[in-house]
C-alpha cells in the first residue's frame, strides 16, 4: 500500500502521433480517460487549460467557467481531484516567438489572457495551483531577444499572476531546451531565483520533471532534494529518460533503477506528499502501443514507483549509516545494488 497519491494528465494517453509520423492510435474521450485513471489507482488529473476547456479560444469568460463547472462535475462523478492547470502555451499562431517573453505586446498580452484563464478554471477545478512549462520562452536564435529582459518579462508575468488571484501557487516546470534551443528558466536553481524575485516568492515553486532534468545533464533525485530544501516541490512529474536527445517521456525507471530508486527514496526520506503533494506522472506510450494497451505504461510507471517504495521501506539505514561513518561507499553501493536487484 502506497503512502503517496498519484496523477497524470489526459496527454499522457495519446494517440501516437509526433513530428515525424502520423497518429497510430485512435484518440479517447475524457471521461473514459478519467474512468480508466480511476481503475488504475489515480487520485486526481493534471490539465492543460484547453484539456479542460477545449474551445476556450473562442469563449467568453463566463463560458469558459461554465463548462470548467461541467468538467469539476465529471471529475467528482469519477471521485478524482484536479492537481493542477497549466496554460498550453505552445500551440497557438500568437505564441510562435513565445509567450510571457515574446518580443511582441500583443503576444504577451495573450499569454497573460490564457495564464488568468487558466487560474479561473483552476479555481471551477478546485486547485489553487498553476503549472508552468516554458515552452518556447527562450531563443531559437541567441541574439533575438536579451536574457535580462526576457528574465524580467517571466518574473513580471508571474507577478500579475499572484496579483490576479491571492491564493494561487505558481508552479515552474523547468525544462533546458525543447522545443526551443535555449530556454530562459532550464532547472530548478532558475526556478528557485526566479521565485525570490516576485512578489509572494512562499507562493512560487517548481515541478521536478525526471526527464526535464536529464537534459540538463542533471541528476533528477539531487533537483528533487534541492526543491525539497527550500520547500518548494509544489509536485512532481516522474518519467524517465535515455541521456540527452529528444524530450522521450519515458515510463519511470526504465532506462535507470537507481536513479528512480533515488527519486523515490528522496521524496520518502523527506516526507513529500504530507502537504497534500501528488506523485505525478508524466509518461508516455510508445507509438507502437496498440489501442488495447493505451494505458499500459501508466500501469508499468506506477508498479515501478510503488515497487521501489517497497525497496527504501526495506532499506537499511543503520548499515548505511554505518557505513558512510566509515567512507566505505563501495559497500555502500553494492547494499543498494543488491537490493535494487533483490537479492538482499
Ligand atoms: C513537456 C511537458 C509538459 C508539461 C505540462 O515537456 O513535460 O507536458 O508537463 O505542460
Ligand atoms: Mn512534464
Amino acid at each position: 500500500m502506497s503512502k503517496f497519491k498519484f496523477s497524470v494528465g489526459p496527454w499522457n494517453v495519446h494517440t501516437g502521433a509526433d513530428s515525424y509520423g502520423p497518429e497510430t492510435r485512435r484518440p479517447i474521450d475524457l471521461e473514459t480517460k478519467f474512468a480508466k485513471f480511476k481503475e488504475l489507482g489515480f487520485d486526481a488529473v493534471q490539465f492543460h487549460d484547453d484539456d479542460a476547456v477545449p474551445d476556450m479560444n473562442n469563449m467568453t469568460v463566463e463560458q469558459i467557467k461554465e463548462y470548467a463547472r461541467g468538467v469539476r462535475k465529471l471529475l467528482d462523478k469519477y471521485d478524482l481531484k484536479a492537481e493542477f492547470v497549466a496554460p498550453r502555451l505552445w500551440m497557438d499562431p500568437h505564441t510562435k516567438d513565445g509567450g510571457f517573453m515574446s518580443t511582441r505586446e500583443e503576444d504577451r498580452e495573450y499569454a497573460m489572457w490564457r495564464a488568468y484563464r487558466s487560474i479561473d478554471i483552476a479555481k471551477e477545478l478546485g486547485t489553487d495551483l498553476l503549472v508552468l512549462w516554458l515552452a518556447r520562452e527562450g531563443t531559437l536564435c541567441a541574439e533575438s531577444k536579451s536574457p535580462v529582459w526576457a528574465t524580467k518579462q517571466l518574473v513580471e508575468a508571474i507577478n500579475k499572476m499572484l496579483a490576479y488571484d491571492e491564493n494561487i501557487r505558481v508552479c515552474i516546470e523547468p525544462k533546458p531546451n525543447e522545443p526551443i534551443d535555449r530556454s530562459i528558466c532550464g532547472t530548478m536553481g532558475h526556478v528557485l531565483a526566479i521565485s525570490a524575485a516576485t512578489i509572494d516568492p512562499k507562493r512560487v515553486g517548481g515541478n521536478l520533471e525526471s526527464a526535464h532534468a536529464i537534459l540538463a545533464g542533471l541528476d533528477p533525485a539531487h533537483e528533487i532534494g534541492f526543491a525539497l530544501a527550500f520547500d518548494k516541490l509544489f509536485t512532481v512529474h516522474l518519467n524517465d529518460q535515455n541521456s540527452i536527445r529528444y524530450d522521450q517521456d519515458k515510463s519511470f525507471g526504465v532506462e535507470n533503477i537507481r536513479a528512480a530508486f533515488n527519486q523515490v527514496k528522496v521524496l520518502v526520506e523527506n516526507n513529500y506528499g504530507s502537504k497534500g503533494e501528488y506523485v505525478g506522472l508524466d509518461v508516455k506510450a510508445m507509438r507502437t502501443t496498440s489501442d488495447e494497451d493505451s494505458y499500459e505504461h501508466l500501469a508499468n510507471s506506477l508498479a515501478v514507483f510503488k515497487a521501489l517504495e517497497d525497496k527504501v521501506a526495506r532499506y537499511d539505514y543503520e548499515y548505511a549509516n554505518r557505513l558512510i561513518a566509515e567512507l566505505k561507499f563501495e559497500q555502500l553501493e553494492m547494499y543498494t545494488m543488491n537490493l535494487i536487484m533483490g537479492l538482499v
